[in-house]
């Protein structure tokens, strides 16, 4: 059948469900999938319809290589107020001195610092993969592993707390010229004060990677690493339930080095449609509306961990103080892998990882990392928690009554709807 031949005129302002109908059926599937289950991906969550807005603007056909007042192009009197505007509320937000918002996500947030602070080969001592923390802090396939000297520190064998004696013996051996904190699957409070001191006995440069935990941060229900680090990374989509972006935070002595280090170090033109996106983010952030969704988030965690535990899966460290949790499964007969796949079965939709000391490979992995963003911005309380929580543990019982368990989450999925009155992409047209 010959495919009519689209025009110019056409084109100029058709929407995506007339240009490209696979897509956008694409895209509403997409929707219709998030709809139907139970988002527990600790990094992942639904940012608000602002957000899309911004995303999905005009800023998208602008280059503005360099900084607000010091571009390489013309026309950039706007996106600089934007950037500008994004800057000032980021570091107020988290009380910083100097912000830099164009990093596309958090590796490069983090190859930023590790450019504005190190030369290749220097020694970064950072928390290992299995000990909860990111591949982008010195895993040897990453750019960060290629490049620099990683030194891991991990958690004790017993509680699976960093274990602050081991991370200073390693300072004092190694002497790291940079020292990382924070990562993408420790449940407790990452103290930087402690690792402060610890930066200080060997005259280290101290990072904290708050990207799970920074809207917690700015909520201030986790206490703000930035008095304490000289550089702090993040995303802006986890907790912070922005766009799917990252930024860096700094002392003012390092600005200049952050800056150098993202244009024309490693980043060309700036992605202003997302900048102005995170500075919505950074805006709702600052709303005591905003408070009370992560004080959700917290209790919901509280509610979901211990629901866990009465049904009988471990948790390392026992709980959370922050929106993830860690299903260790060492004691039973499940791996990651498979209690994941389970899981998906009754719609529950998680990430395997490997646990502290972990003999399976990160593929596999013998936990089950759970987190409460994402479900909690649709609406869920502790009640709803608790009843996701004993979904969970009777899909990971033997024999389980798999379609009355999806019953249950269906009901759930009914109850909290997700974007209630979005119609999907196939109305869209200019
Ligand atoms: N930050 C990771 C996560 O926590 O899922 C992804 O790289």
């Amino acid at each position: 059948m010959a495919v009519a031949q689209e025009t110019l005129q056409h084109l100029r302002s058709a929407g995506l469900s007339e240009v490209d109908p696979e897509i956008a059926e694409l895209l509403t599937a997409e929707l219709e999938r998030q709809r139907g289950q139970i988002e527990l991906i600790a990094s992942e969550n639904f940012t608000w319809p602002s957000v899309f807005e911004a995303v999905g603007s005009v800023p998208t056909n602008k280059y503005a290589e360099g900084y607000p007042g010091k571009r390489y192009y013309g026309g950039c009197e706007v996106v600089d107020e934007i950037e500008s505007i994004a800057i000032e509320r980021a570091k107020s937000l988290f009380g910083a001195e100097h912000a830099n918002v164009q990093p596309h996500a958090g590796a490069q947030a983090n190859m930023g610092v590790y450019f504005a602070a190190l030369q290749p080969g220097d020694t970064i001592l950072s928390m290992k993969l299995d000990s909860g923390g990111h591949l982008s802090h010195g895993l040897k396939v990453n750019f960060s592993g290629r490049l620099y000297t990683i030194v891991g520190y991990g958690v004790d064998r017993e509680t699976s707390l960093v274990d602050y004696d081991e991370v200073l013996a390693l300072a004092k051996e190694h002497r790291p010229k940079l020292i990382i904190c924070g990562g993408s699957a420790y449940p407790r409070a990452i103290e930087a004060d402690r690792f402060r001191e610890i930066a200080d006995e060997v005259d280290a440069l101290l990072m904290c990677d708050m990207a799970h935990f920074a809207g917690l941060v700015a909520a201030g229900l986790h206490p703000n690493p930035m008095p304490h680090c000289d550089f702090v990374t993040s995303t802006t989509h986890k907790t912070l339930a922005g766009p799917r972006a990252g930024f860096i935070l700094c002392k003012e002595e390092f600005a200049k080095d952050v800056d150098r280090a993202i244009f024309p170090g490693m980043q060309g033109g700036p992605l202003e449609h997302t900048i102005a996106a995170k500075a919505a983010c950074f805006k709702i952030a600052m709303t005591d509306a905003f408070r009370d969704y992560q004080s959700q988030v917290r209790a919901n965690a509280d509610a979901l961990g211990e629901t866990l535990m009465q049904g009988g899966l471990d948790l390392l460290t026992g709980g959370t103080d922050t929106h993830l949790l860690q299903i260790d499964l060492r004691n039973s007969e499940w791996t990651g892998k498979d209690a994941e796949e389970r899981l998906h079965e009754v719609k529950l939709t998680v990430n395997r990882n490997t646990v502290p000391f972990d003999e399976r490979p990160p593929t596999i992995g013998s936990g089950v990392r759970v987190g409460t963003p994402a479900a909690t911005m649709r609406g869920f309380d502790e009640d709803d928690f608790r009843e996701v929580g004993t979904v969970m543990v009777e899909a990971l019982a033997d024999a389980p009554e798999l379609p009355g368990l999806n019953a249950r989450i269906d009901a759930l999925c009914a109850k909290r709807p997700l974007y209630p009155g979005f119609r999907g992409y196939t109305t869209y047209a200019a």
